[in-house]
């Protein structure tokens, strides 16, 4: 090919992407976290920010605030809320006081696996919960992960529910887990997650409950001394965009942003399952001692938390909860 021609074609090209490009204003947008900038949100958040490179030339730019720097979860996701600041990545439990179907996250043992959780989450469902969030002034780009939480303490190992008799346990602010710690007989607290650490520290409470990248990334575990596996709740990350400021952006700025929301989350997800059991691992070298429940445990602590269910379904949403329940029984071939 002449360079005549190579230069004409280059041209083209140029000329085709160029307009394509240019419906991409140069913007930075702020994402507001709790946890800290070692937990996967911020590999998905690379991801994220990588596919939007790709897809605006590199016209948007996310910032992440790490470590609750912008408030906690609640506090973020009302500025968010109110136009203040562009995005939050939080949990989906502080936000049933705007949202009370969002509680249906926290019914103790609803989901057994991650992929359970997904096709609830990334379905129908998903998308029902989302035009709740849209008409509070949320739009949710996706569902990533915070993951299946587990028990640390200082006390004992929690081996059946009444080990929890008369334990200092913090809880998210949220009924639903309020209520479920109580039900085992601990002593609930409801408390901000940028308040536990100093919390246990000072043995004001004697537990907490996370996900393992939580609890080695916001460092708990250096303030504990057991570790164990109840799995007793999947909660979601919500990432959660303005919708004021949303809307005020073109259709394919939107639409990069929900592509590219997608993208981080898969690499999210993917890296969370890898990386809890790397902190598990961490944990148990750094000498906590560690335990999984039997399964008849298992089992008395599931019997032992049904009655969570009847206390909140009307506030949660009868419907809400039937529905849910309908896909998992579905996903089980019950
Ligand atoms: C909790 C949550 C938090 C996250 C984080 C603050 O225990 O699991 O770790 O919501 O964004 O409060």
């Amino acid at each position: 090919m002449t360079i005549l021609k190579t230069a004409l074609c280059l041209t083209t090209a140029l000329a085709i992407a160029t307009p394509a490009l240019a419906q991409f204003q140069e913007r930075t947008f702020r994402v507001s976290n709790g946890i800290n900038e070692d937990h996967p949100v911020a590999t998905g958040m690379a991801a994220m920010q990588e596919c939007l490179n790709e897809a605006t030339g590199s016209a948007m730019t996310m910032q992440g605030f790490w470590g609750g720097a912008l408030g906690g979860d609640l506090q973020a996701t009302q500025a968010v809320r109110s136009g203040l600041q562009e995005a939050v990545v939080t949990s989906s439990s502080p936000l049933v006081g705007m949202i009370p179907a969002l509680g249906v996250f926290d019914l103790p043992f609803l989901f057994r696996t991650p992929e359970e959780a997904y096709a609830v989450m990334d379905g129908e469902f998903g998308e029902m919960l989302n035009e709740k969030l849209d008409e509070v002034g949320l739009v949710n780009l996706g569902y990533w992960e915070n993951g299946f939480r587990n028990m640390s303490n200082s006390q004992r190992p929690i081996e059946t529910w009444e080990d929890f008799q008369g334990m200092k346990v913090r809880v998210m602010q949220n009924n639903i887990f309020l209520d479920t710690f109580s039900n085992f007989g601990a002593n609930a607290t409801p408390m901000s997650f940028g308040e536990v650490f100093s919390a246990l520290e000072t043995r004001a409470i004697d537990a907490q409950e996370n996900p393992y990248v939580t609890i080695d990334t916001s460092k708990f575990y250096e303030v504990q001394s057991y570790i164990s596996e109840t799995r007793h709740a999947y909660t979601p990350f919500l990432f959660l965009f303005s919708k004021a400021i949303f809307n005020s952006y073109s259709p394919e700025e939107q639409q990069a942003l929900r592509d590219c929301a997608t993208v981080g989350r898969d690499v999210e997800r993917a890296a969370i399952q890898e990386l809890n059991l790397e902190s598990l691992a961490r944990m148990e070298a750094a000498g906590l001692q560690f335990n999984t429940l039997s399964v008849a445990a298992q089992e008395e602590m599931l019997e032992k938390s049904q009655v969570v269910y009847e206390t909140h379904r009307a506030a949660i949403g009868e419907d809400v909860v039937d529905q849910v329940q309908a896909i998992l029984a579905d996903l089980r071939g019950q």
